[in-house]
């Protein structure tokens, strides 16, 4: 795997040193139209990404903000935007993980034809669940991601598990930085990235900063919600090293905290992870005597801080009280004993088995990876074909078993529900936890289930999105 460093040590330090470090949080409001729309638009953004001494890099953003505003909404509540497309191609929005009306998914060319340039769509939809979520272009998601095109969506519980002050989200990405400091869009739809394990950047950032800090009082419980936004890279953490329990997974929490006890979590694209974190001494890995701590990025052999912790002592006596109860949303369980099996098996790419392929119809020739682009392919087939992977009744339970017979890991995304994870590698786990994206290494084999209850046409696909541009890419229809 590539290797994530800051862009240039000395640079980096010189910016680090240079008062960047005080975190403020990111516009939380987007404005409104007159007719109470959130007004959201894709803009061509020029800012600067590895600090003052380097040009600005041409990204395109969600009203000019990297990331794009943070959406808050109530669960329960209806969120309106008013999505204005101010880029130079066509464009659509996807609310990863919202168990969604069809109409609304923003995956162009399946629910939606995609926004042209300077034309609006109205984006309206009711959030069912609570939890942390994000928004994201979904056209061309490999160059629009890439450059920038995602946001936080947060739907809060009726009684929040902390108060906003507590409330942290760090929405991270690698960028790839050339020798210039600025995003390298030469590379961009490189075969190479699409063949191996996507593209990886080597500049990471949280909420479009470069190693933030993050100001905490001691004593004080907070909810972290971390977001993976790269395309591609699995970011490795160990949230017990600064003292945090992991309390839910793709915006759904667990039943209790879970204590990792110095397990490596793995959170692959798209994923997020939401922590609880009361800074203190006993459970935290210090990086200093005053009790700062990091939250680190620990894939290579040099750990690389993500985020800094600045800890202070508490100055009030009283630390605010915390409602433990983790809120549970409410979805359908798996019928085990009238499910429809459905297997899905993941081939292609470098190194891989690549066997017989179809591409829109056609047997896949030698030398054809370079004129079309695909080479993975799901039960045989690169990208979307013309029959679904699966169809299922309103109501059905469907459990896929799917195998990775591919040299890489994938981080495989369902459009539209939430699924439980039964089994890896014919195992059952300990948690049946309910996810949206789930994690599949090389070799390895993956049991999923859920109740298809939303109707439409649903994409099933690699989240890696250099792998879903190059094949990985299927679709369901439930009827
Ligand atoms: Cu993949």
């Amino acid at each position: 795997m590539a290797k994530l460093h800051p862009f240039n040590r000395r640079d980096f330090l010189k910016v680090a040193g240079a008062g960047l470090s005080v975190f403020t949080l990111p516009a939380l409001v987007a404005a409104k139209t007159a007719d109470g729309f959130i007004d959201l638009r894709a803009t061509k953004t020029p800012q600067r990404l590895a600090g003052e001494n380097y040009a600005a890099s041409n990204l395109w953003l969600y009203n000019d903000q990297s990331p794009g505003p943070e959406l808050r909404v109530k669960q329960g509540g209806i969120v309106r935007v008013r999505f204005t497309n101010e880029l130079d191609e066509p464009t659509s929005i996807h609310w990863h993980g919202i168990r969604i009306v069809n109409s609304m998914d923003g995956v162009s060319g399946l629910t939606q034809e995609p926004v042209k340039p300077g034309e609006a769509f109205d984006y309206v939809f009711e959030v069912h669940d609570a939890g942390t979520f994000w928004y994201h272009a979904h056209n061309k998601s490999w160059e629009q991601v890439a450059r920038g095109l995602y946001g936080s969506l947060i739907v809060e519980e009726p009684q929040p598990l902390v108060d906003r002050e507590h409330d942290i989200t760090l929405v991270i990405d690698d960028w790839r930085l050339g020798d210039d400091g600025t995003i390298d869009l030469a590379s961009l739809g490189n075969l190479g990235d699409w063949s191996h394990a996507g593209r990886l950047g080597n500049w990471l950032t949280v909420n479009g900063k470069s190693q933030p800090t993050f100001k905490l009082v001691k004593g004080e419980t907070y909810r972290l919600r971390l977001i993976n936004a790269a395309n591609a890279r699995i970011l490795q953490i160990d949230p017990s090293a600064f003292g945090a329990k992991v309390i839910g997974y793709d915006g759904f929490l667990f039943a209790e905290p879970r204590e990792t006890q110095g397990e490596v979590l793995a959170v692959t694209s798209a994923q997020r992870v939401d922590l609880l974190l009361t800074p203190d001494d006993a459970s935290v890995k210090m990086l200093n005597d005053v009790g700062d701590f990091a939250l680190q990025e620990i894939s290579s052999r040099e750990a690389l801080s993500i985020a800094l912790f600045e800890v202070k002592e508490r100055k009030s006596t009283a630390a605010p009280s915390l409602k433990l109860t983790l809120h549970q949303n409410e979805i359908a369980e798996p019928d085990m004993g009238s499910a429809k099996a459905v297997s899905l098996n993941m081939a292609g790419g470098a190194m891989g088995r690549m066997g017989q392929m179809m591409y829109r119809g056609k047997k896949m020739k030698r030398g054809d990876f370079e004129r079309t682009g695909q080479m993975w392919s799901f039960n045989g087939i690169a990208n979307l074909g013309e029959e679904p992977l699966f169809r299922a009744n309103k109501g059905e339970t469907i459990v896929l078993t799917t195998d990775n017979q591919t040299g890489w890991p994938h981080g495989i995304h369902l459009h539209g529900h939430h699924f439980q994870v039964l089994e890896l590698n014919g195992k059952p786990l300990k948690h049946r936890d309910w996810r949206d994206t789930f994690t599949i290494d090389r070799d390895e084999t993956v049991k999923i289930a859920f109740v298809a209850d939303n109707p439409g046409k649903w994409l099933l696909h690699c989240h890696m999105l250099e792998h879903a541009a190059a094949g990985m890419n299927t679709w369901f229809e439930v009827s």
